[in-house]
């Protein structure tokens, strides 16, 4: 039988899942985003500069780190490089980004299908689960549901301090960041990120462990492909806190962003056999090709199928390898909380009060650029050529392009598609242990796709 799921709720932005279970067993996925984006093609005649601010509308979960990709996709055609201030601020920002965007996915998005919420909307309605947890450790978990909205507020707040606002913020330009950090400004990111140490310390680490505990079989469902990537982010001297690279087959590799191609065999773009380095990629949808079925085009690294996100860069530095799985994602990216907030507070005190953070840097008429950041749910790349002063030519991959794609030209599934494959699915009416897979990815459609077609 086929089991959809469409739209699969608590992510962001619009996913359909279709799986085809026999012997009760998921024998195939299609995952497809419903949705075209086309921020590419807008982009097009435009000044490099407005790439930092149009991109961010990409997403509100993640603007900070569209914009940070398209700042340095501009800053390296020209190859800018940028004060430790403004390294240190950038940081800063990006790290309340990735607490206040891990915080929502925990709790927010993906707690719901191991915790039952109270029988009131927004938790009714819901597909049911076999809850496992007793009512009083239920309940403590809603609870840090509902405080888990003031932690995130409060850590969009310090991004705001040396941001502007957020979301889509207004200091990134090429040459830094537009704020002057002030005393005042330290002492109040310290504060708020001390609260949040505190949270992530004695609330979040310790409800993944209870769900973990409770739910361990999870431990060996929902196992992606085994093949990471990641870009890097937070940059230090000398490198990056989660660090850049590869794991192919078994081994550690250097990143080399040459190897990637995307593919559209299956995805609604202009038939484009082999596929296109971003660099050269073209944007040109099909709405009606045959045998597509998703708006995401199928990214592939030295032709591998790999996955992106917390658990990629731990297993990349190292730092957890404990395994593939739908529990391992949740662990991986609470441990990756706690590291980075850690990390914050040495930033914090590395800044020069009363410092710009910005230093006007001459444009160029014409260049290339790419822009590589980890933005919470994996790489993030920008590619970015210009001529005359105008955007002649851009593309963007998001962590849930390489982690959602649809098949490629070869008709490897994406690791998304692969991690559902073999999964037992008790009732098809519920089919929770699909969604429990899904959301550990944390995918986010909107920033894969935007616009949808209405059939009346
Ligand atoms: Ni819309 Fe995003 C992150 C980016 S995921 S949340 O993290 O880029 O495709």
């Amino acid at each position: 039988m086929k089991i959809t799921v469409d739209p699969v709720t608590r992510l962001e932005g619009h996913l359909k899942i279709e799986v085809e279970v026999e012997g009760g067993q998921v024998v195939a996925a299609w995952s497809s985003g419903v949705m075209y984006r086309g921020f590419e093609v807008l982009l097009k005649g435009r000044d490099p500069r407005d790439a930092i601010h149009l991109t961010q509308r990409i997403c509100g979960v993640c603007p900070v780190s569209h914009g940070l990709a398209a700042a340095k996709a501009v800053e390296d055609s020209f190859s800018y490089r940028v004060t430790d201030q403004t390294r240190l601020m950038r940081n800063l920002i990006l790290g309340a980004n990735y607490l206040q965007s891990h915080l929502l996915h925990f709790y927010h998005l993906a707690g719901l299908d191991y915790v039952k919420g109270p029988e009131t909307p927004p938790f009714t309605p819901r597909v049911e689960s076999d809850y496992r947890l007793p009512s009083e450790v239920s309940q403590a978990v809603v609870e840090h549901y509902v405080k888990a909205l003031e932690m995130r507020r409060k850590a969009h707040q310090m991004g705001a301090i040396f941001a502007g606002k957020l979301p889509h913020l207004p200091a990134f330009a090429p040459g830094g960041v537009t704020e002057t950090p002030t005393a005042e400004d330290v002492w109040t990111f310290g504060r708020y990120l001390d609260e949040l140490r505190d949270f992530i310390e004695h609330v979040y680490l310790p409800d993944v462990q209870t769900i973990g505990q409770a739910y361990s079989d999870y431990f060996q469902l929902g196992k992606g492909p085994g093949n990471y990537l990641s870009f890097g982010a937070f940059d230090q001297p000398g490198g990056h806190l989660l660090p850049r690279g590869a794991w192919i087959e078994g081994h550690s590799e250097a990143l080399d962003t040459s190897l990637i191609v995307e593919q559209v065999a299956h995805s609604r773009y202009e038939a484009d056999p082999g596929g296109r380095h971003p660099a050269n990629g073209e944007t040109r949808p099909q709405l009606d090709k045959e045998g597509a079925y998703s708006w995401l085009k199928a990214p592939r690294y030295a032709g591998r199928v790999v996955e992106v996100g917390p658990l990629a860069r731990m297993w990349i530095s190292g730092e957890y390898r404990n395994g593939t799985s739908v529990m391992d994602r949740h662990v991986a990216r609470a441990l990756e909380a706690r590291k980075l907030a850690a990390a914050m507070q040495e930033w914090l005190g590395q800044l020069t009060l009363n410092r710009k953070g910005y230093t006007p840097a001459q444009m160029p008429k014409a260049g290339m650029g790419e822009g590589l950041v980890e933005a919470p749910r994996g790489a993030l790349g920008h590619w970015l050529e210009y001529q005359g002063g105008g955007i002649s030519r851009y593309q963007v991959i998001t962590p849930t392009c390489w982690n959602a794609s649809p098949r490629d030209d070869y008709g490897q599934p994406g690791a998304l598609e692969q991690a559902l494959l073999g999964t037992p699915v008790a009732d098809p009416e519920n089919p929770i242990e699909l969604l429990r897979i899904v959301h550990s990815f944390d995918p986010c459609l909107a920033c894969a796709v935007h616009c949808i077609e209405l059939k009346r």
